[in-house]
């Protein structure tokens, strides 16, 4: 039997973070993620608005991204303030987009939502010239839904019918409840999250898309064709880029 150390994942975590911070450049707009990987992320970012005067603003994927972002000191930017309605379509809003995933797949192909926010990370990683991954290795899947469920994020007078639209798509559905279990977790749009576990996703496109149109639901955590890029932080402190 080996006595060494089982992999440290917060210092992989940790390693892709870090990583992330050294992307960004001066005046660059940033969507910032959520989770404990991009909190390494932020915090980085924060550490170079103070000692290089690095000059950026990002948009919050969640309260708690926010949060962060202000106790670190990294200026907030809303989707207001991208004055959207005078760029050309096709030029995005914001430079460089950062999260974590709870799944990646060989392609690219992500899963994310653990931590609630996949409704508006979506939003902001679509509006992203550069939406950069971040995980450590415990996230890397030959196949989707081998590890973890599909968010769906659902009107909460929706509910029944959403989970039976679920199962005839071929999951195990269950509502997500708050961790004293006395009621279902709330996100900060104020709505419900099913937590959708398939036997594997062949075609997480297809089935995103049909997720998507079960009417009363908001978003799923199907990320299909948006990563840019990964980068797999290392425990050791070193850093894969895909
Ligand atoms: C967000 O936080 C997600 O969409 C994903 O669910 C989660 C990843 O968290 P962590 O980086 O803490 O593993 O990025």
């Amino acid at each position: 039997m080996s006595d060494a150390a089982p992999p440290d994942p917060a210092a992989a975590k940790r390693a892709a973070g870090l990583a992330a911070a050294a992307l960004v450049e001066d005046g660059m707009r940033l969507g910032l993620g959520t989770g404990s990987t991009t909190a390494f992320a932020i915090e980085a970012i924060g550490r170079r608005v103070r000692d290089e005067g690095l000059d950026v603003a990002g948009v919050p994927t969640s309260y708690d991204a926010e949060r962060l972002a202000r106790a670190h000191g990294v200026p907030l930017l809303a989707l207001a303030d991208l004055d959207l309605d005078t760029l050309p379509t096709a030029q995005a809003g914001l430079d460089l987009a950062l999260d974590g995933a709870d799944e990646v797949s060989p392609a690219a192909a992500l899963i994310k939502g653990r931590g609630g926010a996949h409704v508006r990370e979506k939003v902001v990683a679509a509006l992203a010239a550069r939406f950069v991954v971040l995980v450590d290795p415990s996230k890397e899947v030959e196949r989707l839904g081998t590890t973890a469920p599909v968010p769906v994020e659902v009107l909460p007078f929706a509910e029944p019918a959403v989970l039976r639209a679920l199962r005839g798509l071929g999951a195990e559905p269950a509502l997500r409840m708050g961790e004293r279990k006395d009621g279902p977790v709330v996100t900060d749009q104020g709505l419900w999250i099913v937590d959708a576990r398939f036997p594997g996703i062949d075609d997480p496109a297809a089935l995103g898309a049909a997720i998507g149109s079960v009417p009363g639901v908001l978003g799923h955590g199907l990320f299909v064709g948006m990563a840019t890029d990964v980068l797999v932080g290392e425990a050791e402190g070193g850093v894969r880029h895909r």
